[in-house]
């Protein structure tokens, strides 16, 4: 079970307050902090404009994440994506990769690239005091140290740190959509690079992307 109040605040969709799912949003709502063991619905909807324009891919990804304490949330790993495809176009897509043999699916992949700032996480003190064999008696740990926190700041893809993404598999001659999305604070700064491969962005021929927080973009 959850430790803190969470809640789901979505980018990209139509919502009434009841359902912005943001603690900083000033309103009285039990969906801006939902506490553990509870529930709450939030009701969001996609009209026409959430949806791919004229010049975008076939789908459009959107971020949403926890935010009953801003960045906290975030950083404390409570962050996802919503995929917003033009009418008709989803059945036509698969995020597993490779698609099954034949099925003639278009191959997407989604990647969130993210330094986490666990100096700013839920559990910065349970990690800190709890996940090592030192007693908390023993432990010396000075929280404003710069590099005790620059040993906090996790350079992460999905999640993942030091190359532990296994790998993505797509298949050779199929169509493939590569969603990347980044968030965070200023120092996320990210150019993510395909090796051998050229990718179609904003009418372009590319080899890598520069891509700061918060936008995202599809290729
Ligand atoms: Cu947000």
């Amino acid at each position: 079970m959850a430790s803190h109040n969470h809640t789901m605040h979505p980018h990209g969709f139509r919502y009434a307050k009841s359902s912005e799912g943001q603690s900083s949003a000033m309103q009285m709502s039990d969906g801006n902090a939902v506490p553990p063991g509870q529930t709450w619905t939030y009701t969001w909807e996609a009209p026409e404009r959430s949806g791919p324009g004229p010049l975008d891919p076939l789908g459009l990804a959107w971020t949403y994440h926890s935010d009953a304490a801003g960045t906290q949330d975030v950083f404390s790993g409570l962050v996802g994506a919503s995929i917003i495809y033009r009418r008709g176009e989803l059945a036509k897509h698969t995020l597993d990769v490779p698609a099954p043999p034949g099925s003639g699916l278009i191959e997407e992949v989604l990647t969130l690239f993210l330094i986490v700032d666990e100096n700013e996480s839920y559990y910065i003190n349970e990690n800190t005091l709890n996940k090592t064999s030192i007693s908390e008696g023993q432990l010396q740990v000075n929280r404003m140290d710069p590099s005790f926190q620059e040993s906090n700041l996790k350079h992460t893809i999905n999640g993942l740190v030091f190359g532990n993404l296994m790998g993505i598999n797509l298949t050779v001659g199929t169509r493939a959509a590569w969603h990347v999305e980044a968030l965070g604070n200023v120092v996320n700064m990210h150019t993510p690079h395909w090796h051998g491969n050229t990718l179609a962005w904003a009418q372009q021929q590319a080899g890598f992307l520069s891509i700061f927080h918060t936008p995202y973009g599809a290729l």
